[in-house]
């Protein structure tokens, strides 16, 4: 059997989902332990209109493994990842949505493969959603493949595990919105930082309000796609 991992921690960005986060809390509190000696698990809200951050507040009183990290505003799903990034301390670093579409006992398998490259990027074995959402997703991933060279089978699949010092390297990243995925790989990618891609399944969401492919989301990704490419600064 696999050791457990030395030190790991657990981020969720979360944005109006207080019908799943205890839930996700709960499984996160059941598994994380499992796999790691030392471990944290962090919800960044994002300035939750809901009652989101009162109910992770309320479990982190009684689980000193788990901590809220609020943004006062809504700041964008970029800016989520980008503080759980900097909140996180351990050796290695996890995260996934918060909206219950992943089963996180499949990080088991990410780490499993920490031994062949620093990076493991997960890739949805069959995606879960509207069919508009894969379009979109295909047609995104041909962009930022043609634009930057990315060869990446799934860039936003949100389950993703790093060794910290090989994400200090690209910190702090830019993008406020969906193109930090992209912003991550590609800066990565660029510094020779090896990856290994890992399926894991995926399912339909059942709470909350999907967020993501919003006109807005999708003009601000292109922003960012222009901006990259020209070497400036996405901020
Ligand atoms: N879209 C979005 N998500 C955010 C934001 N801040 C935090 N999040 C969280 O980031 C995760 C991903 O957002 P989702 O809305 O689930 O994106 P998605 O899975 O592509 O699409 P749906 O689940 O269909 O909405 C969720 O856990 C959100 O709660 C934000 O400003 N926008
Ligand atoms: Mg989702």
């Amino acid at each position: 059997m696999r050791q457990r991992a030395a030190s790991l921690s657990v981020f969720f960005p979360a944005y109006n989902e207080q019908d799943i986060i205890g839930t996700t809390l709960a499984r996160a509190q059941e598994v994380i332990p499992r796999v790691a000696r030392d471990y944290e698990i962090i919800v960044v809200d994002d300035g939750s209109s809901d009652g989101t951050a009162a109910i992770v507040e309320e479990i982190a009183g009684r689980d000193a493994h788990v901590r809220l990290v609020r943004h006062a505003a809504n700041a964008g799903y970029g800016a989520a990842l980008r503080t759980g990034f900097a909140s996180a301390r351990h050796e290695l670093v996890f995260f996934t949505d918060a909206d219950g579409q992943f089963d996180l006992r499949e990080i088991d398998a990410l780490l499993d493969r920490l031994s062949e490259a620093p990076v493991v990027v997960g890739f949805r074995l069959r995606r879960s959603d509207p069919w508009y959402r894969l379009v979109i997703a295909k047609v995104y991933n041909l962009i930022i493949r043609v634009v930057f060279g990315l060869r990446v089978r799934d860039i936003d699949c949100a389950y993703k595990l790093l060794r910290r010092d090989v994400l200090q390297q690209v910190m702090p990243l830019e993008s406020s919105g969906a193109f930090v995925s992209s912003e991550l790989l590609i800066k990565l990618r660029r510094l020779g930082v090896p990856m290994v891609e890992q399926g894991v399944h995926h399912y339909p969401r059942k709470t909350g309000v999907s967020k993501g492919a919003t006109p807005r989301v999708i003009a601000a990704t292109m922003r960012d796609i222009v901006r990259l490419r020209l070497g400036r600064r996405l901020a």
